[in-house]
Order: structure tokens, then sequence, then C-alpha cells
């Protein structure tokens, strides 16, 4: 059977058919008619059939470290809770949620906690993702209301992409608008981004400025914006206030091209260029995430882009608008119900009285609370003092995703109770759970999610859930009902949540919140089942929702208008100094979704990048003696961090890149949050995890392995990092020092001696089979060089129940027959292998379409496109002036 429902992954909301059979989903495809993504699937959505089921779930709940039935685990949940309410009041009980919860989830946590536990320190990890683009909106619009929608892409004229790297990170959304430059070669697309990305692969323009300062382009383009006569004055009078302040402020920082030019470390040229085209293009749509909002003045840097838009009146129209990339699949749910610390419920928050004595007679809430609660740094922190004792972490894995991320640790481990809700069996959060509950999670779940713009979709359940894991809102409910709240949590269904939920959107409204769903709050289950994708507002007005807001010109602050903010841009706290010489940058990489727990178990998603790195440029890299390839370690007072060179010059020099997603689960050191501080903008309390400072030095190992093993082992000391395949675990070992008898390191971490083995000292190599009843039990592969046998030949032959002599002889054979050769895979909807494209380009190919011809990548979800084009210009440079022979280019590819 086939079914419709929504990826779980970013913030594009693609529509997903799944079809079920055997009570598996064998496999998933676009939805052609979902608007999100006319059909389309990224590598993640279409890997989506490969990371469900029951392997490495956790299948029961636990307390203490014992299994427990649910009863048992509702029980003590509450029953703890309760005592510490009693003991301490209900400030000292918090709730930490997730962009990854249905809205149905969210709904019910935030109800529970801040209308009748009492307590209003519910936050979530969208805090570390989209408050300042939240706070940043409510400033300028009176309320969280992103404009636009991606039909916007179709039509614009000039697209400005502000701290996102789309073409990793919202693959589908990047494809439309490659689609659009196609369609229209008089598009014009700005990359600003002080790396250059797969995104700038775009790019008319890229601009690399210095970390952090981008509010001074936009205060510059307000000014010149103002100068060559370019503001629309009339919008500006009839629908806005608070220009001349932020006009004033904005030519104080950014008096001239030339001073701005200096303080961004950009060419007057690139400045001006942009300049021409914001001033000359009306339909102008600026593209931010990340690169924005993870600041610590993320809030003003927003206003700064929406300061543009609105001088120009360039919103609430086709084509244009400030538009913020959401992340997760339901960040935006998250903020619709209020899931932040200093929301309330249906974007109302705590600043009027009358906004709580609403929600609180909605809710009959008999504990409401009255202010607004700790922010995610701050949570984590009360938590440490000891003044918050009970938290419960549902869909978000806070060690690792947290700055400070190790003092968050030991936060969390000195916590008196530490309830976590979760759906895999292994996360470092988990591991310092009291009370474990097992969720249900894609595939077995049903709600809604929104996605980036403002569509409300419906995720379906149509598997049964594993084990005894159970639904996030049903496990609250539950609690609830236990703290003697049984009459307002009385939930059987998602639909009748989401009823409520639409019932509160609109309850009292009367125009004045322009987050209203108030037409879903009388569906039917059935309709609610056959939920057509749609944006809202849904309400008298807009029946069948709206694409746009403010196209009338009206917005919801007190007076009606938009208010322009006085930005005074500021640079980042975490400042390079001469110890702590090196900006660290994080972010995302193309085929992980966060702290890998569900990515991480695919090993197609493991191939591309499937060890933790450190980007550096080859002029620090020369600076600080690290080689290409070589494991390096960046630390400062907060922690370290472990990882593999890789020296390219997408960076500028003094800044290094680093990815967010390894864990200790897959790797020994290599958390990015370890080395992030804690600091936050002021106003939406987001951490500044774009610009954090580090050292690095080379870790000189004295050798590298790779190691596969069947079974999980102890691992030694120094670098390591895994991947999980099919039918073994791979991992790469290093270590500073020698190892004398690898015969004797093989006995004592992997607990038998070698059956098959080759010693060969003079090429440093060492290759050694552990089997049990002739299987494959373990191999290690010490070696010089990379020149491994492929992973996946490696792999089958753990699934072998014997090996005969020849696959014997193979294994410990510097090549075997059987294998591809090694190499990253660049295309990993079809595993295409970069040997592979290098050598169809040697061989005549000179287009990324022309590859897509020979090996199919780039065929599918083409985010390998700019990938593929790289590796074209990089074969073009590294080709001799001369035609090569056919022999040269056969030479070429042996690997
Ligand atoms: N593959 C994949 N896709 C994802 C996710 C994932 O984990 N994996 N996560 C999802 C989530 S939750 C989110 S929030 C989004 C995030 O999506 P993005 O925001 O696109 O992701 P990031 O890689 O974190 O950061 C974007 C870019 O900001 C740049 N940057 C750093 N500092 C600055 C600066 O000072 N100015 C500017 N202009 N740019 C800067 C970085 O170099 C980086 O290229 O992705 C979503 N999509
Ligand atoms: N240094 C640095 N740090 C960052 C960022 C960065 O760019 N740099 N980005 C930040 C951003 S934008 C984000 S969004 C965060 C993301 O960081 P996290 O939220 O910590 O990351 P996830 O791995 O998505 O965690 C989700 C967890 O929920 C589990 N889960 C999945 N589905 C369900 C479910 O239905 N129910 C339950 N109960 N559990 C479920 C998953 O297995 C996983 O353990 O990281 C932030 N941290
Ligand atoms: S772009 Fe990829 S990860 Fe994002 S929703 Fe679509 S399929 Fe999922
Ligand atoms: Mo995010």
């Amino acid at each position: 059977m086939i079914n419709n429902t929504t990826c779980p992954y970013c913030g594009v909301g693609c529509g997903v058919k799944a079809e079920v059979r055997d009570r598996d989903i064998i496999a998933v495809s676009g939805d052609a008619e979902h608007p999100a993504n006319f059909g389309r699937l990224c590598v993640k959505g279409s890997a989506l059939h490969e990371t469900t089921g029951a392997k490495d779930r956790l299948l029961t709940p636990r307390v203490d470290g014992q299994d427990a039935s649910w009863d048992s685990a509702l029980d003590s949940v509450a029953g703890r809770l309760q005592q510490i309410i009693e003991r301490d009041g209900p400030g000292a009980v918090a709730m930490y949620l997730s962009g990854q919860l249905l809205t149905e989830d969210y709904y019910v946590a935030n109800k529970l906690m801040k209308g009748f536990i009492g307590s209003s320190h519910v936050d979530t990890n969208s805090r570390l993702c989209m408050s300042s683009t939240v706070a940043g909106y409510k400033r300028a619009f009176g309320g969280d209301l992103m404009p636009c929608s991606y039909e916007d892409i179709d039509s614009a004229e000039l697209m400005i992409l502000v701290g996102s790297n789309a073409a990793w990170n919202h693959p589908i959304l990047f494809q439309r608008m490659a689609a659009a430059k196609k369609a229209n070669p008089a598009l014009r697309v700005v990359v600003i981004d002080p790396r250059r990305t797969a995104t700038s692969d775009l790019a008319d323009l890229q601009l690399s400025l210095k970390p952090g300062s981008d509010a001074l382009i936009f205060d510059l383009l307000l000014s010149e914006l103002e100068r060559r006569s370019r503001l629309d004055t009339d919008y500006i009078a009839a629908h806005t206030e608070g220009f001349d302040d932020a006009l004033a402020a904005a030519r104080a920082s950014a008096p001239d091209i030339a001073s701005v030019a200096l303080a961004t470390d950009l060419a007057e040229a690139e400045l001006a260029q942009l300049i021409d085209w914001f001033c000359n293009t009306e339909k102008t749509l600026t593209l931010f995430s990340q690169g924005i909002n993870q600041s610590s003045s993320g809030t003003d840097k927003v206003n700064a882009i929406i300061n543009c838009h609105l001088a120009t009146g360039r919103l609430g129209k086709p084509g244009m608008g400030p538009f913020s990339l959401t992340g997760q699949p339901n960040a935006m749910g998250g903020r619709e119900v209020g899931g932040l610390a200093n929301q309330l419920a249906a974007h109302m928050d705590f600043a009027s009285e009358a906004n709580i004595d609403r929600v609180q007679r909605f809710w009959q809430a008999p504990n409401m609370a009255r202010q607004e609660g700790y922010k995610a740094v701050d949570l984590f922190d009360a938590i440490e003092r000891g003044e918050i004792k009970a938290v419960w972490i549902m869909a978000t894995n806070p060690v690792v995703s947290l700055p400070e991320a190790d003092r968050v640790r030991r936060a969390l481990a000195q916590c008196e109770l530490v309830i976590v809700s979760e759906c895999m069996a292994q996360t470092d959060t988990l591991e310092l759970a009291h009370i474990a509950l097992p969720a249900t999670t894609w595939g077995e779940k049903s709600g809604t999610v929104t996605n980036s713009e403002r569509r409300i979709s419906r995720q379906r359940g149509l598997l049964a859930a594993p084990g005894e894991a159970r639904n996030d809102w049903w496990a609250i409910a539950e609690v609830a009902k236990r703290l003697g709240y049984a009459a307002a949590f009385d939930y059987c269904t998602p639909a009748q949540i989401f009823r409520e939920h639409a019932a509160l959107s609109g309850f009292e409204n009367q125009g004045s919140r322009g987050f209203d769903i108030s037409g879903l709050s009388q569906i039917s289950d059935a309709e609610y089942d056959q939920l057509q994708p749609i944006q809202w507002p849904v309400n008298a007005t807009n029946p069948e929702g709206s694409e746009r807001l403010f196209s009338d010109g009206k917005f919801f602050t007190p007076s009606g208008r938009a208010r322009f903010l006085a930005i005074t841009p500021r640079p980042p706290v975490q400042q390079p100094n001469a110890s702590l010489p090196l900006q660290i940058n994080t972010g995302r990489i193309r085929d992980q979704w966060h702290t890998m727990t569900r990515t991480g178990r695919a090993a197609r998603l493991l191939q591309h990048r499937p060890e933790p790195f450190i980007e550096i440029h080859p002029l620090d890299a020369e600076r600080f003696g690290i080689r290409d390839g070589e494991i390096a370690e960046l630390s400062n007072e907060l922690g370290r961090y472990v990882a593999r060179a890789s020296v390219c010059e997408q960076q500028r020099p003094g800044e290094v890149f680093i990815p967010m997603h390894w864990s200790r689960q897959f790797s020994g050191s290599a958390i990015s949050g370890s080395l992030i501080a804690s600091v936050v903008d002021p106003v939406s309390g987001q951490p500044e995890a774009k610009q954090g400072r580090a050292a690095i030095r080379a870790l000189n190992t004295g050798w590298q392995a790779r190691l596969l093993v069947r079974n999980s082992i102890a691992l030694p000391t120094g670098y390591w990092t895994r991947v999980p395949l099919e039918h073994c675990t791979s991992y790469r070992l290093s270590d500073t020092g020698l190892v004398d008898n690898w015969d004797a390191w093989c006995r004592q971490y992997l607990g038998s001696a070698p059956e098959l083995r080759l010693d060969d000292r003079h090429e440093g190599r060492y290759r050694a089979c552990g089997l049990e009843n002739d299987r494959l039990n373990w191999m290690l592969l010490v070696e010089r060089d990379n020149s491994l046998p492929d992973l996946d030949w490696l792999d089958q032959q753990f699934a072998l129940d014997n090996l005969d002599i020849e696959l014997r002889r193979q294994l410990l054979a510097a090549t075997a027959a059987g294998a591809q050769p090694c190499g990253a895979v660049v295309c990993s909807c079809f595993q295409v292998r970069e040997p592979n494209i290098r050598a169809a380009i040697q061989a005549g190919a000179t287009s990324a379409e022309q590859l897509g011809e020979q090996l199919k990548c780039g065929t599918n979800c083409g985010s390998c496109i700019p990938e593929l084009k790289a590796l074209i210009t990089d074969e073009k440079c590294a080709a001799p002036a001369t035609e090569q022979t056919t022999a040269e280019v056969e030479n070429a590819v042996e690997y």
C-alpha cells in the first residue's frame, strides 16, 4: 500500500510516498502532488526506509537502569516530579523539547508545563536554531510571522542567500532555486558566507565576508537605498514606523562603501555590485539561516535584513521578502504552540496579562505560569546550579548540541531527576537518564508538522510501534493524569489535540494574532486523516490558507505598522587571540542529520563524509604544521575536538570549519559544542555557535588503522571513529606512539589472536583477521597509505558462513578482485564514487549532465551536482596541457 506522509528531516517539509508491505516501509519516493517538493526527495529523504525498524531502538522504559513497565515508569515520572514540586515548587521542574516533535506532542507538553505544573521553564532546541528569527520577526511585524512562500523563488529576480548552505541543508529548495535560475537567466544569486560552499555553485556573486559582519552590509544597503533615492517612501509612510532612527543608525555604522569593505574584508567592487542589484531589483528575496541566527547579535541581523525589505516595500508580494529558512521539520509548529520559554501559546506571550488570562481560561488551567521561563542556555545553567532539580528532555540531544557541551554533560550528570524520551537506544543524552521512555518516531507516529513556508502537512503513522515504544503526546498525557489533571489531558487521538490547538489559535483572536488556524478547529477525524498540505492562516478570511502575509500592509504591532529597528552592528564575542588564533565555524554536512542518531545508521549516508573533520586553509595548515589527512586537535579552555584535517581553500585563512554532527557514539572527542562558549544573543538567547575560537595542533600519530568487527568492542585510547555497516562495524583508529607487536594488540583489544595475518614491516603494513568457525570475526588493517579494499566488499565477507581459501588470500592481499576502487561516495543516491567520476571526466565528460548520463550521479536529488562540477574543474586544472593518451588516462584511474 502507498501512503502519503512528510519527511522528518529538514524544514523544506517534503511530501513522501511510502510503500508499506508486510508491516515494513520498503520504499519511499517523493510525493508529486506535495507543493514543497513536487515529487523530489534528497538523499536523506530517499534513505528514510533504511532507518526504520526495531534495530538500535529503545524498546522498553527504563527506571534507574532497569527495564520497567510503562505503568511503573509513568508512576515514577509523576511521583518523582510531584515530590520535587511539593518540596521545591514548580520552578524546580523543566522540560527541554525539540523542533522534531509533532505539533500535537509539543502542544500537550507546553500545556502541561505552563498551565498545570505551573512552570514556564519549557524551552526547545529551536533556541539554538531559529530564536533570533522569531525575535526579529516579532520586533518588526508584531508576531513571529514569516511572510513568504516557496513559490516566490520561481518569480524572484534577485536571491540573496545569507548564512545558508541550502545546497546541502535545504536541498530540494535549492534545486528549485537552480531551476529558477535556469528558467530565468536574468535571475541573480548572491551568496553571503565566509566559506565557499556547495551553495556558492549557484552564485553570481559570492561575498566571503569576515565572520559575523553581516549587519554592516545590510546597514550599508539601507543607507545606500536612501542615498540613491531607491526608497519606497509611500510604503514607509503608510505602513511602517521608526524609519528615521533606523536610517540614522545605519548611516552611523555604515557611512560609506569603503569603510564597510574594510570592516567586512570585502572588496568595494563586490559591495558596489550587491548595492547596485539590490537597489534596482524589485523582486528580491533574502533567504537566511544559521549564519545569521547563531550569533550573539542574530536578532539585530535579522532586523537589519527586514529593514531593507521594509524600506523598499518588498514583502507581501510575489517574488520578494525576508525569508527565514527553518531548520527542523517542525521548528515552525513548535513556535506555533509556544514551545519557547518566552512564549506562552498560539503566538501569545507573557508580555500581557490579558494573554495569560486568555490562555488560562481556554485551558481551564489551575496553575498558570505568569512569567517567562529560562531559555536553553540559562536553563542548563540553572540545572548546574541545582536550582532546577528535574528535567524532561524530549527528541533532542543536548549534551551534543548545546554550547559548552562538556559542561552540559556534567550538569545533567548531577541533576536529581533526568527523564529522556528517545526513540534510539544509544545517545549521549540517554546515557544520563534516570528514567528513559521509548518513543515512536517517523513512520510510526501520527500528527502534523509545519514547514518553512508555514505549510501544515500530515505525518502519518504507517508501522506498528516496535517493542514498547509509545507516542510522546501519550506519555505526557499519562503523566498529566497521574498528577491529577485527567480531565484536561483526556486525549485519545492526535486529531483531538490538533483541534484544541487550532481552536486556541482562534480563541478571542479577532484579527489580533497572525497565527490563526481556527478554520481547522472543527475538522472531523476523517478530515484530519485526509488533511492536505495547507499554509496558515486558515480562518474565515482565508479558508483555503494563504501563500503570503502582509499583502494588505497591515501588521500585528499595536499601531498596525511594521517597525524599523535601529541597528548598530556588533562583532562576535568569541574573537581569536594570540593563544586561540583560529575562528571556528560549525555547521552541517550533506548526508548527516544533527547528532546522527538516525542518519548514522544508514551506511550509505556515512560514505560521503565518513569521519569528523577539520577544514583548514593551506596557509594555516602550513603555519601550524598540519598535513592533509592527518589527525589534529582543536582545543580551548572549554574542551577539545579531535578529527582528521582536510586542507582546502573553501574557508578563509584564520578560520576552520568543523561539522556539528559527531557525538560520543561515533567518535572519541569530536563534539563541536565542546569548543563553543555559551555566549548568547541578548534578545533571543540564541548561542553564538558559528563563531568559536581555538588553537590547533597536529597529533603526530604513529599509526593509522581500519578495524572491522562483527561485535562491539572496548576501544583503545587514541582517535577513533565508527561507521556502522550492514554486517559489521568499521572503525578508523589512530594513535601516537608505535605498536611493536600487533598480534599482542589484537589479543588485548579484539579478544583473540589473528588466524590470518600479513606482517610487512618494510611496507608499514599489517593485516590480520580473526575467525570463528570459518566466519570472519574481525579484521584489522594497519596501513601507511589509504589503499584499502572497498568497504562494501569487506563488509560482504562478514556475511559469509564459510570463507574459502581464495577469499582469505584476497583479504590479505592489497587489492581484492571483487572490490570497487576506494574513494568517497559523491552521489549518495546512486552510490557513485569519486574515482569513477574522475575517470569519466578524464575520459571526456565535461558537464554534470554528461556525468549523469553516464553514471547516473546527480540525477535524483541533485545535491551532489555542485561537487560534480567542482570535480570537473579540479580535473581540468590537473590535466596536462597536451592531450592525454588512453594509456595515461587508464593509468590515472588505477587505484
Ligand atoms: N544535511 C542536513 N540538512 C539539514 C540539517 C542537518 O543536520 N543536515 N539540519 C537542519 C537544521 S535544524 C537547520 S537549522 C538547517 C541549517 O541550515 P544552514 O543554516 O544552511 O546550515 P549551517 O551549515 O549550520 O550554516 C550555514 C552557513 O552559515 C555560514 N556562516 C558561518 N558564519 C557566518 C557568518 O558570520 N555570516 C554568514 N553570512 N554566514 C556564516 C556557514 O559557513 C555555513 O555555510 O539545516 C537543516 N537541514
Ligand atoms: N556547534 C553547533 N551546535 C549546534 C548547531 C550548529 O550549527 N553548531 N546547530 C543547532 C541547531 S540549529 C539544532 S536544530 C540543534 C539540533 O540538535 P539536537 O536536537 O540535539 O539533535 P538531534 O540529533 O536531531 O536530536 C534529536 C533526538 O531526538 C530523537 N528523536 C527522533 N525522533 C523522535 C521522536 O519522535 N520522539 C522522541 N522522543 N525522540 C526522537 C533522535 O534520535 C535524537 O536523539 O543543534 C544545535 N547545535
Ligand atoms: S529536502 Fe531532503 S531532508 Fe529536507 S524535507 Fe526534503 S527530502 Fe527531507
Ligand atoms: Mo536547527
